[in-house]
């Protein structure tokens, strides 16, 4: 990793900048995709199944035979590790339930808040070398705790159009309502759209490549809800100088094994941490099967050196990564500093790993600096809050002069007389 030695605080926004991929030509590519699928439904689904996935079939929808036989080929540790992750999961979300808010802010004026699911929702897990079975219970856990009707994945069909059995069980095991066999911005489109076997969703979450990605910012400008942007995944450690070099290397890698555009960054107070740290890289890398895509990653990735703790919080701050580990000794008061962060893992025994999988907390989450506006998933983002208002006569009476004094300054006599006929009715009725 290179190495950056006290940088000045005018050369940070440069020295944290993420690279930038070129939108237009990316969309030039995708928009296509989504206007076919748009109408030509199933048909053309089926043909960007055959023509980019190499799947020559037209079934689309998983079997539901197949889907209840997926568990029997599953190693038990696997199984038994997926429920442990999945009650864990459970409970952090569960316990995100709101209680209806209720307050009555004038004498008859009562406002109330209430959380709502959103009906249908699609989650798009990417296929390939990973199958992200994980994203399945951290989309669908809170889609079911919140009461979505309708829970659709889409997953690529590979040649075979054979799903890995662990994304079938968890989709099982969370309550998905139908698997489709579709993948790339196509099956962003047939959700965002619906084809004849594909129900329309009302937004649509989950990580994918970079077409995906462009598919979900397009179908979200016209009339579909999406999770957040995303882009690649980010790991972020602030270390002093009594941190352990190699859980720094190896919280580093697991990040860095992502992807090649995955982003790693080493903040420390600690030469002789970074130099240290930089050296169990090397070792710890030689022995990852996921080594080119790590090392690729790590070609464009920083060690920065500041001066102190504030500075080095002042910088991580101004990053906003998606992860944060703090491996520092003060980890809960530097914890209770963090501004901009998607999730922050606390001290040197909480490895950035526990929360992709199994701590309880969500692992999508906002990259790309998105941490300084946006928060991952939770619970909240399977719902909407409805606001309700009830006013009695007194009620009205009570606020209705404030109305009419207000939309006539901002001349919108219709506004005030939505009031003043109702006021003019209570004066003259007897019986209110
Ligand atoms: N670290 C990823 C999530 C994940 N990791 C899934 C393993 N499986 C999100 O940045
Ligand atoms: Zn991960």
């Amino acid at each position: 990793m290179r190495v950056i030695k006290y940088p000045e605080k005018s050369s940070w926004e440069d020295l944290l900048k993420r690279p930038a991929h070129d939108g237009k030509e990316l969309a030039e590519i995708v928009r296509p995709i989504l206007e076919e699928v748009k109408k030509g439904g199933d048909k053309a689904l089926i043909g960007f199944n055959s023509k980019l996935d190499g799947y020559q079939s037209s079934e689309l929808i998983v079997d539901q035979q197949v889907i209840d036989q997926a568990e029997v080929g599953l190693d038990p540790d696997l199984k038994t590790a997926i429920l442990l992750a999945k009650a864990n999961i459970l409970r952090f979300h569960e316990a995100q339930k709101e209680e209806q808010l209720t307050v009555e802010t004038v004498p008859g004026v009562v406002c109330t808040r209430k959380s709502v699911p959103i009906e249908k929702v699609g989650l798009y897990i990417p296929g390939g070398t990973a199958p992200l079975f994980s994203t399945v219970l951290m989309l669908g856990i809170p889609a079911k705790i919140a009461g979505c009707k309708e829970i659709i994945l889409c997953t690529p069909p590979g040649k075979e159009g054979v799903i890995h059995p662990a994304i079938l069980y968890t989709a099982k095991l969370v309550g998905v309502s139908k698997i489709v066999k579709a993948g790339g911005a196509q099956a962003i489109a047939a959700m965002a759209y619906g084809t004849e076997t594909v129900p329309q969703v009302y937004k649509i979450f989950g990580p994918g490549n970079q077409y995906v990605t462009m598919a979900k910012q397009l179908v979200n400008a016209e009339n579909t809800a999406i999770d957040m942007p995303a882009g690649p995944s980010e790991v972020a450690v602030m270390a002093d100088e009594k941190a352990i070099p190699e859980f720094i290397a190896a919280d580093l890698l697991s990040q860095a094994e992502h992807g090649v555009d995955s982003q790693v960054l080493l903040v420390s107070t600690s030469e002789n941490i970074i130099e240290q740290s930089n050296i169990a890289l090397q070792q710890q890398l030689a022995k990852l099967p996921r080594r080119e895509i790590a090392e690729a990653s790590l070609a464009n990735s920083l060690a920065i050196l500041v001066a102190n703790e504030d500075e080095a919080l002042a910088l991580l701050n101004q990053y906003g990564p998606e992860h944060l580990i703090l491996a520092v000794q003060n980890e809960d008061e530097i914890a209770g500093k963090v501004i901009n962060a998607g999730s922050v893992f606390v001290g040197n025994f909480s490895p950035e790993s526990v929360g992709d999988y199994a701590s309880g907390t969500n692992h999508t989450l906002p990259t790309n600096g998105f941490a300084r506006a946006y928060s991952g998933v939770s619970l909240d983002s399977f719902v909407k809050k409805i606001t309700y208002q009830k006013l009695t006569p007194e009620g009205l009476k009570n606020i209705g002069n404030t109305v009419e004094v207000m939309a006539a300054a901002e001349e919108l006599i219709g506004h005030k007389e939505a009031v003043s006929v109702r006021l003019k009715y209570l004066t003259e009725s007897k019986d209110v």
